[in-house]
């Protein structure tokens, strides 16, 4: 008993001692120290079924009957894996279930509810301490829509029979402007994603950022891997989907892309996949690979490295899909903890250093699949080992890397590395595995800690004293009341 909670005192203190950095709430955090979590709404968790309009969820082609509520319902599932952004695709009439081929900008998507319901999910959000992305779909619009009827010159017919929106023709450019002026004037969405942006016109774009941002400053990102545009506030990392991909679909990997993908991911957006594409674990099956190890690595290099991480709903139960209809399955989320208590435990580091966000990087080693960086800043320093090989690697890191008289402390395998007499430090890693190392004074015996745990159980003996006391009290003033009682009776 009492060694248990002595036990259970010096972990409490060596997880403050962790936890030190705060991390930024819905008012501080900038775009740089958010993690964003991509759904359709179709995809996600269907509560109403009022509005189950011909909904076929054995169609993947098919609206599926996902909605607003289910997604306010459900949304501790995102809370508590650590995702600061929810991001919930186009919401707005469409022909289809991904809401990319919109009928009319001025209505809800009548499959994902009303708005109310769209308000009371923006609410959700809020009191979660998240923020609302939607997208803005506009290059394979409906015929149906009354801007393709009344304005054909503003369109291009794609071969599917959609229209794309010229963003270069001005009444269209004037069209998409007050649309979404209006509503981000009438629902506090904190950002918008422009879909097939590097279709877009690059003056647009700029034009259309200065006009919402006078109403609101909301994010304004791009979808597409695309250099720095005027006007956005974050692009995807070029080439960052590829170089993961071919980096983690299997162990012993040519990882040689990694480090220059690294140096140029800060304040970008990073993804090793997205709605528009194939899923990552479909690059696993194909080469025969476990998907839950392959997608645990993939989300340390992900969560570690510079840069701001976007997740497709679904990655937490590594679901698959080779083409958008058959990747976008509605979400399972009965099944296996594991991935997401990892991605818990990497959002939770993220969110809460500094560090790991936005601090500096340095890659240290890389070599087939065994990598070691560091990130750190005047505050903090970590070291990031991930081990994508087929055997056990170790790595002797230099005194000038570390410092002296330090001590690496493991969040994951909870390994602790200590300096060794020659002043260095010496990793070892069994094959398929990533750890973040804290880098930490050495503890050895700290008499700080034992002061305080001697303080500790002092209090705790007088607390005991005083319960065994008052006990003793009450058990003596029965007594007195029994023979007062038999007293009285006789
Ligand atoms: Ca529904």
């Amino acid at each position: 008993m009492k060694v248990k909670w002595i036990s259970g005192i010096l972990s409490a203190v060596m997880l403050l001692s962790l936890a030190a950095p705060a991390s930024a709430d819905e008012e501080t955090r900038e775009l740089k120290d958010e993690s964003i979590y991509d759904v359709l709404v179709d995809r996600y968790f269907n509560k109403q079924v009022e509005n189950d309009y011909e909904v076929t969820a054995t169609d993947s082609a098919a609206f599926n009957g996902g909605d607003f509520a289910g997604l306010a319902s459900e949304i501790l599932h995102i809370k508590d894996m650590g995702f600061t952004v929810l991001s919930i695709g186009p919401v707005f009439a469409s022909a289809t279930y991904d809401g990319k081929q919109v009928m009319d900008f001025n209505q809800f998507e009548r499959h994902f509810g009303t708005e109310e319901d769209f308000t009371a999910l923006l609410d959700t959000v809020h009191e979660n301490d998240m923020k609302l992305l939607i997208d803005i779909p506009t290059q394979q619009m409906s015929s149906e829509h009354f801007w393709v009827t009344d304005n054909p010159e503003w369109f291009t017919e794609n071969e599917d029979g959609t229209y794309a929106l010229d963003t270069s023709n001005s009444e269209a450019q004037q069209a998409l402007i007050e649309f979404a002026r209006n509503f981000i004037q009438l629902y506090e969405i904190d950002g918008l994603r422009l879909q097939e942006t590097e279709k877009l016109d690059p003056g647009f774009i700029a034009d259309f950022s200065e006009e919402i941002k006078e109403i609101r400053d909301i994010y304004l990102l791009s979808d597409a891997e695309m250099e720095p545009l005027e006007g956005l506030d974050a692009v995807v990392l070029p080439g960052v989907e590829e170089t993961l991909r071919n980096s983690y679909r299997n162990f012993d990997q040519d990882t040689s892309g990694l480090p220059e993908l690294m140096e140029n991911a800060d304040g970008k957006l990073i993804q090793a996949d997205s709605l528009h594409g194939s899923r990552v674990t479909s690059d696993i099956v194909s080469v025969k690979g476990f998907p839950p190890t392959r997608m645990r690595l993939l989300m340390t290099q992900l969560f570690t490295m510079p840069g701001i991480p976007v997740v497709q709903y679904g990655t937490e139960i590594a679901m698959s899909g080779e083409t958008p209809a058959e990747s976008h399955q509605l979400l399972n989320m009965a099944v296996e903890q594991e991935l997401i208590e990892h991605i818990q435990n990497l959002t939770s580091l993220r969110n809460s250093s500094e560090a790991m966000r936005t601090g500096d990087m340095e890659m240290i080693h890389e070599e087939d699949g065994w990598l070691i960086y560091k990130r750190s800043n005047d505050e903090e320093a970590w070291i990031v080992a991930i081990n994508n090989s087929s055997s056990t690697r170790n790595f002797t890191l230099p005194a000038e890397l570390v410092g002296s008289d330090k001590q690496l402390q493991g969040l994951f395998e909870n390994d602790i590395v200590r300096q060794e007499a020659n002043g260095t430090y010496k990793i070892t890693l069994d094959r398929e595995i990533g750890e973040t190392f804290h880098i930490i004074e050495e503890r050895g015996f700290n008499m700080a800690y034992i002061g305080a745990l001697i303080v500790l159980y002092f209090v705790f003996m007088f607390f005991l004293w005083v319960v065994w006391k008052k006990g003793r009290q009450r058990k003596a003033d029965e007594a007195a009341k029994s023979v007062n009682t038999e007293q009285s009776s006789n």
